[in-house]
């Protein structure tokens, strides 16, 4: 029987993530947050719930040995544009944090997933069909605890043994967690001036494009690559996964498909730009592909009329 701790399972991956492997394993899935992040509802009613700061390795032990965990996703980070505004503590959780998780998990056996990012990537890398293997030289403090992480969960795996894997997840787009702060926040934003009836003023420059991911995609992704047949794996941290390339105009467009009087502006915002034309236009996914069968199931269109659907019964 599998049991899964998840640390910032209050997040917006984390939330849903949560979720979701409950309903894949009878064991224990215990929500790992922070005071002040304390889970609610449904993800507080359906299973195990413990205070894990990730700057305290001791407190991560004392609840991976108390409920036997064989595997510890990773959830805790700040988000690249808040990264920005507190770089110190951005290392403090990403860095230091993963450095506590990687001990337990030399420790006590588990595997480990650690999510990074597109943020991995800088301007001196191939911007489209960036590849598998290329240059990761990122010039913000998300994309230095990225790589970083890469590089640290690598070693853990090579050096230990430890079973540590990961993808690098594009821009993620949920009707359920709101994003905490992202470069690609807009894109989720969006969806909510759309319903609401209100014009989206976008931060990001038309002609912009990143990869982005519904996150049901985003969930498949983690839980299929850390039920992987290891023998398969030629990469380990961390793996390009893309579902869909857009810039603003183009999911503008797709929303008036469903929302024909929506409109929008730009105010771009310099910090979130910057960031953003750093990042690739798109990524080569081939090697997710080969290794651990990855395929996403959404594209734009079929994400908008679930979004908008989703967002329409909440709201
Ligand atoms: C961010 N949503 O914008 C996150 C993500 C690739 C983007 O890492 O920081």
């Amino acid at each position: 029987m599998k049991n899964v701790l998840i640390i910032g399972s209050t997040g917006q991956i984390g939330t849903e993530l949560t979720l979701e492997l409950r309903k894949r394993y009878q064991g224990n899935v215990v929500a790992g947050y922070i005071p002040g992040a304390e889970p609610k509802g449904e993800l507080l009613e359906t299973g195990p719930a413990e205070i894990v700061d990730i700057t305290s390795g001791s407190q991560i032990a004392e609840v991976v040995s108390t409920y036997k965990i064989d595997t510890i996703y990773n959830l805790a980070a700040l988000l690249s544009a808040v990264a920005e505004a507190k770089p110190q503590l951005a290392w403090k959780v990403g860095m230091d944090g993963l450095f506590n998780v990687l001990e337990v998990a030399r420790q006590y056996k588990c595997a480990v997933f650690t999510p990074s990012s597109i943020g991995v990537f800088g301007n001196n890398t191939p911007k489209d069909k960036t590849p598998q293997d290329t240059i990761r030289n990122p010039r913000t403090m998300y994309g230095v605890t990225k790589v970083g992480g890469e590089l640290l969960s690598d070693y853990y795996y090579i050096r230990f043994g430890v079973d540590t894997r990961s993808v690098r997840f594009p821009g993620l787009i949920s009707y359920i967690a709101p994003p905490g702060g992202g470069t690609t926040d807009y894109a989720v934003d969006i969806y909510y001036s759309a319903i609401r009836g209100t014009r989206f003023v976008c931060p990001i420059a038309a002609g912009t494009f990143m990869d982005m991911m519904y996150m049901p995609d985003a969930l498949h992704a983690a839980i299929q690559l850390m039920e992987a047949d290891p023998a398969r794996l030629v990469h380990r941290n961390a793996f390009n996964v893309a579902a869909m390339s857009f810039d603003p105009e183009i999911i503008y467009e797709n929303i008036r498909r469903y929302v024909p009087d929506f409109t929008m502006a730009y105010d771009v915002d310099p910090l979130r730009q910057s960031i953003a034309d750093s990042w690739p236009n798109s990524l080569d996914d081939t090697c997710a592909r080969e290794e651990w069968d990855w395929r996403p199931a959404y594209d734009l269109d079929m994400m908008t009329q679930d979004m908008l659907s989703k967002l329409r019964a909440r709201i």
